[in-house]
């Protein structure tokens, strides 16, 4: 399968992100796309290419114009209201406050993100919309006959919303490619996100659709970040009931659990019948990784692949999380190689 990467990710380095009481080095930083692509290109995975340009529109698709503006021009008016450094939030907004948005700059960025965690930084705009666009390309190869891409978005995705950011993502690639396979003719998209976190931004953009099927394996949102969503109760609304659905685990669970849970969110997107499956892809499940709490060990990745590929779909995988640098390239690869090696036909 072809991957698609832009070097333009690195105009996304921040400096720190808030961490419990501390301030600490992004965990999200330029040497992961660096090493996925190194060990992509080792194995030998398929050709890497650059993404083309699908324009904005594609972008506003899913997220509001306001929101897109604020983010292409938040760091210059951040350095021209005397910023230092990177942008972060200094507060957000509650459900009993206004929800006017602040002429001061400091109030805008607190009024469109939800935590400390996505530095606004210099590139962050010129980055952001690259990663979508990778996903865009990715989008479209599935759309020319490819069975398979991998899209190495980096920022990643799937925490920002319609019209915030949060959570090392700003633009939400995942969602930006599974509208335009819709807006291209596909009638439904299942998306399964199997990163530790639960992707609450894909989770709102589509609660009211039933068009797209969402579908999360992640961290127990009473113990682990976003906090706010991601519980089993939260199954879509409107129209877009029964198709959101959310496997929150806690922190304990095992290896065996993990996969069994894989395989009931696989059986639910069958039944679902899509057209497509998008994979938010994070292997921040690893038991090494520095910020999150299942165990799954390389090999796992490999399984995780050869069951995916049991979809008989074409297949876009979106990079999101991921922050042991050491073991990501392999856990990546794994996935892919993983997938690949179980789609051939079977030997007569
Ligand atoms: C982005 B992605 C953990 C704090 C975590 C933000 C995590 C963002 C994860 N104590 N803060 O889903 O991998
Ligand atoms: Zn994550």
């Amino acid at each position: 399968m072809k991957t698609i990467y832009s070097d333009k990710h690195r105009l996304q380095h921040g400096q720190a992100e808030l961490f419990g009481n501390k301030l600490v080095p992004c965990h999200e930083r330029p040497v992961r796309a660096d090493a996925i692509r190194a060990r992509i290109e080792e194995v030998k995975l398929g050709p890497i290419i650059a993404p083309g340009d699908f324009g904005i529109n594609a972008i506003t698709a899913v997220h509001a114009r306001d929101y897109v503006e604020f983010l292409h021009g938040a760091w210059e008016a951040w350095r021209a209201a005397g910023g230092e450094g990177d942008a972060l939030p200094c507060c957000t907004p509650m459900p009993d406050m206004s929800r006017r948005l602040p002429t001061s700059i400091y109030g805008k960025i607190a009024y469109y993100s939800f935590d400390a965690t996505a530095p606004i930084t210099q590139g962050t705009w010129e980055a952001a919309y690259a990663s979508a666009q990778v996903a865009l390309t990715g989008a479209d190869l599935l759309i020319k006959g490819d069975r398979a891409a991998f899209a190495l978005c980096r920022p990643p995705g799937h925490h920002a919303s319609r019209a915030y950011y949060a959570g090392y993502c700003f633009l939400n690639n995942a969602a930006i490619a599974a509208q335009s396979l819709i807006a291209r003719g596909m009638k439904r998209i299942a998306i399964l996100d199997v990163d530790y976190h639960h992707g609450n931004g894909t989770q709102s953009i589509f609660y009211d659709r039933d068009d797209v099927l969402f579908v999360s394996i992640h961290g127990d949102p009473n113990e682990d970040y976003p906090f706010f969503l991601g519980h089993a109760d939260e199954r879509g609304v409107g129209k877009g009931e029964g198709y959101n659905i959310n496997f929150p685990l806690p922190h304990g669970a095992t290896v065996k659990e993990w996969f069994n849970t894989l395989a009931v969110s696989l059986e639910a997107i069958r039944k679902y019948k899509p057209e497509a499956a998008v994979i938010s892809l994070g292997v921040d499940t690893y038991a090494g990784d520095p910020i999150s709490h299942f165990k799954l060990d390389s090999e796992d990745f490999l399984r995780l692949g050869e069951r995916l590929s049991t979809l008989r779909l074409p297949t876009l995988f979106i990079m999101e999380g991921g922050y042991n640098v050491d073991a990501i390239g392999m856990n990546v690869a794994n996935v892919l190689m993983g997938f690949e090696e179980t789609r051939k036909p079977a030997l007569a």
